[in-house]
């Protein structure tokens, strides 16, 4: 594989602009990909914001394998790790994401509350590698109040911040955090679900990845999708082939266009059109 850069000056420079912000934040919503929660987080992030409270959400879990998000849920839970899986699409986040912030923060409220302090709404950033949905989540959140609330005071510069209902708001501007991986299977991964350009990891290397997984987790799935029989495959160049075929993908002369097979494929899993799955499992 080739070498990926982890740039250090990047991560410098992002991690300088979350600390800034953070000086008036009481939570960090650190959004990933409910298909590869552990792949599409940052493993600096808890090292960026040391003790803060941090609700982990799982976006786009409409795409998910169902089965296994509830093991994800699980697994958090043994570990004492806040999440929640999310569709920033279509679900009704303020209530929930508000409700389930109060839950983290009990103990803060009640520290306040025991000093005499009266009830006030709480900050919150959301953080995340690109891609992820940060910025639909914040659009979910907010959506009813896109006026944003002003400038608060504590930081020397301008930060804007958006309500989400009455007593919660949330920094307008996501803080993005670069994929960290130094392994191919993650690389492989975060390609494969686009969250790392196309340019980075050689595309048929990550169709060939994707058709191996759903050969071996979802057979049915990318049989029904391409009218396509597995067991009359021998391999995966042939199941390549078969798909050219069925879908037309051909120069001319009749053989396999196969940058158009690799495009159809990977389009078609990242927008969930192969049905609901995940790319990672609990161990
Ligand atoms: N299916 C689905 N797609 C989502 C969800 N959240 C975001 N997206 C899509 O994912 C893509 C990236 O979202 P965006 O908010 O721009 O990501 P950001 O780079 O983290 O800000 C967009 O095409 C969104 O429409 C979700 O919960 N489900
Ligand atoms: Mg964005």
């Amino acid at each position: 594989m080739k070498q990926i850069q982890w740039f250090p000056g990047h991560m410098a420079k992002a991690r300088r602009q979350i600390e800034e912000k953070l000086q008036v934040i009481d939570i960090v919503y650190e959004v990933v990909d409910a298909r590869i929660p552990l792949s599409s987080s940052n493993p600096m992030l808890n090292d960026i914001i040391r003790h803060k409270p941090k609700l982990i959400l799982l976006n786009k879990d409409d795409l998910a394998d169902p089965k296994i998000t509830k093991e994800w849920i699980k697994y958090y839970k043994k570990n004492a790790v806040e999440a929640l899986p999310i569709n920033s699409l279509t679900d009704n986040l303020e209530k929930t994401i508000y409700q389930k912030t109060l839950e983290i923060l009990r103990d803060t409220i009640e520290k306040e509350a025991a000093k005499g302090m009266k009830p006030r709404p709480f900050n919150a950033i959301v953080i995340g590698i690109p891609n992820v949905g940060k910025s639909q989540f914040i659009n979910n959140l907010a959506k009813k109040n896109k006026a944003k609330t002003g400038n608060l005071p504590g930081v020397t510069k301008i930060q804007s911040f958006l309500n989400a209902g009455d007593n919660l708001r949330v920094y307008d501007n996501p803080g993005v955090l670069w994929p960290k991986f130094d392994d191919e299977l993650t690389g492989m991964k975060l390609a494969l679900l686009g969250s790392i350009k196309d340019s980075i990891l050689p595309i048929d290397e990550v169709t060939l990845f994707g058709i191996e997984y759903l050969k071996k987790h979802y057979p049915e799935s990318l049989e029904k999708r391409y009218g396509i029989d597995l067991t009359a495959l021998v391999d995966n160049i042939e199941i390549l082939d078969a798909i050219g075929k069925k879908r037309g993908c051909l120069v001319s002369g009749g053989e396999i266009d196969y940058d158009r097979v690799y495009n159809l494929f990977l389009n078609d899993l990242r927008n969930g059109l192969l049905g609901r799955m995940s790319f990672e499992r609990v161990d």
